[in-house]
Order: structure tokens, then sequence, then C-alpha cells
């Protein structure tokens, strides 16, 4: 549990410095479960980033929120970042997005 606090840490700060490194507006597509972003690619770290952004640092909502509810519990709130970093980076369980919110 200790692990996943600190990749969570971790993905925090980098999600701050690709905040404020990046410029632009994200490109309208077609979203699925886990594309957080939007950007219509497979789940992967800037899903993360956007997510943590969202969450801790007043970043702009997921474009379908519904894709960023991974984890199958209504809400979107850390535990679909622990979620989804153990789906990318550990072979977790399959994304369960939950479309009623
Ligand atoms: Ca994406
Ligand atoms: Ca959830």
């Amino acid at each position: 549990m200790k692990s996943v606090w600190y990749i969570i840490f971790i993905t925090l700060i980098i999600g701050v410095l690709l905040l404020v490194s990046t410029t632009g507006t994200l490109a309208e597509s077609q979203t699925f479960c886990g594309d957080i972003d939007g950007n219509g690619e497979a789940p992967n770290i800037s899903d993360v980033t956007y997510l943590v952004a969202f969450l801790f640092t007043g970043g702009n909502p997921p474009p379908n929120p519904a894709d960023a509810d991974v984890d199958g519990v209504a809400g979107i709130n850390v535990s679909d970042v622990s979620y989804l970093i153990n789906f990318i980076f550990n072979g977790g369980a399959e994304l369960s997005c939950h479309y009623n919110l």
C-alpha cells in the first residue's frame, strides 16, 4: 500500500511538471474507458497525469468523465488513479468504467 502512495506522489509531481510545460488544447476525439485525457490513445501515463491534475491541482475535467471512473465504483477519486496505475504498470485488473454517473 505504501508503494501505491509513492507512485501516486511521483505521478502528481510528474503531472505538475507536465502541466507547467505543456500548452495547447486537446483534440476532440472519441473516447473510451481509461482515455481520461480524451486523446484517443490507450490508457497511459498521460491519462494518469491528467486525472491526478484534475483531482489534486485544479486541472481540467476529463472530456468524458465516465472514462475516468475506471475502477467500477461510482465516483472519480484517488481509487481510480490507483486502479489505473495498477492496470498500466502492474498488469492489474481490466478497467471497469462506471457509465452511470
Ligand atoms: Ca489517453
Ligand atoms: Ca471510481
